[in-house]
């Protein structure tokens, strides 16, 4: 991720996801946090999908 566009994809992608409650997402720190009761494959799937890579 490296300009706020890409933040805004990433985010809608995660928000979409079934449980997510909140996705607050750091561009500095390159972090996403996701709030909600939800299967974390889904979301490094979402990320992928939208083209970026998960570092964990
Ligand atoms: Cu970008």
């Amino acid at each position: 991720m490296t300009c706020n566009h890409c933040v805004a994809n990433v985010k809608d992608s995660l928000i979409k996801i079934d449980g997510v409650k909140n996705v607050r997402i750091n561009l500095e720190k390159k972090n996403a946090v996701v709030d909600g009761d939800y299967n974390s494959d889904e979301i490094k799937a979402a990320i992928e999908k939208a083209g970026y890579k998960v570092v964990e």
